[in-house]
């Protein structure tokens, strides 16, 4: 199952995404990362951030909520004590970034640039839980950020995007100055209201939301994506077993992402894994590449 791509050797398309496993804390032991392509570490900020008032999270049958607003220990903590613990890991090490700041988001990059084991670096332009997080949709910020973080360092940039309205130009800005694989999607926004209290569930009254509900939203835009640029993307949102991974592979998908499946079952990364390399093996393929955008060619 095993592929190269950007000079990168990787076991399978299966990432783990930024967020719902943190920085290993519990699911040290449980998650075996080493049987995944890549794992993605919670995004980081120049400085620790206590995140919103609680609650951070809601998990129900088929939404995941979270208003976690970007906790984090800050970049420091992140190289002298997590990267160290996980930086001898055999599968593909990918940071992601967060800023307040245009200039935040460079600087952050420079210092993680460094780390010898992080193979990519992941902008996350689209942040739902903080005031002024949508930077992906300001191609000013994208433009100068992506010069920027490109003249630093050559390892190769994913640009993660939110899933609404029209990001086709946003990704068309990305693309244009540099970003290797974009990654589709971040959390949209919505809203829960606690029906007891008749207020908002969240302190910050608008939430992210994943889950199984958001596949079919987030799916349409790595099919639209693909069709217009034919770029590298990570399907991430709602993937719960090797069939929604084979959804989103034919879509367009390089690969595909895991994140708030493990609230249900810590296993299902390494069962995808597995049931994708059943699915290859019974089809008579060697890797996941030539099935890559098969149900968007122009085929009716
Ligand atoms: O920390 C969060 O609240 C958060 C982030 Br940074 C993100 O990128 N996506 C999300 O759903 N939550």
């Amino acid at each position: 199952m095993k592929f190269r791509f950007l000079d990168i050797e990787f076991k399978n398309p299966v990432i783990l995404a930024s967020g719902p496993w943190w920085f290993g804390e519990e699911y040290e032991g449980k998650i075996n990362f080493e049987k995944l392509g890549a794992i993605t570490f919670k995004s980081l900020t120049k400085e620790e951030r206590v995140g919103n008032p609680t609650p951070y999270i809601l998990v129900e049958d088929y939404v995941v909520y979270n208003s976690v607003g970007l906790k984090n220990p800050g970049i420091n903590k992140f190289i002298s004590d997590i990267y160290e613990k996980f930086k001898n890991l055999d599968t593909v090490l990918i940071v992601s970034i967060a800023g307040h700041s245009e200039d935040e988001f460079i600087e952050n990059f420079e210092k993680l640039s460094k780390l010898e084991k992080v193979s990519l670096l992941e902008l996350n332009l689209s942040c739902p839980n903080v005031s002024g997080g949508l930077f992906c949709f300001n191609k000013q910020s994208i433009k100068y950020i992506l010069e920027n973080v490109k003249a630093i360092s050559k390892k190769p940039i994913i640009v993660k995007f939110s899933p609404e309205g029209e990001i086709l130009p946003y990704i068309e800005t990305s693309l244009n100055y540099g970003a290797d694989i974009i990654n589709l999607a971040n959390s949209p926004i919505g809203l829960k209201i606690d029906i007891e209290n008749k207020k908002p569930f969240f302190y910050r009254i608008f939430c992210g939301y994943s889950g199984k509900a958001v596949k079919p939203l987030i799916l349409k835009k790595v099919y639209e994506t693909y069709k217009a640029f034919k770029c590298p993307i990570i399907g991430l949102g709602g993937i719960f077993s090797y069939q929604d991974a084979l959804e989103y592979i034919f879509s367009g998908a390089l690969f595909v992402s895991v994140g708030s499946a493990i609230y249900y079952d810590y296993k299902i990364p390494e069962r995808i894994v597995a049931d994708l390399q059943n699915y290859l093996k019974e089809n008579g393929l060697k890797n996941h590449l030539e099935l890559v955008g098969i149900a968007s060619k122009d085929s009716f």
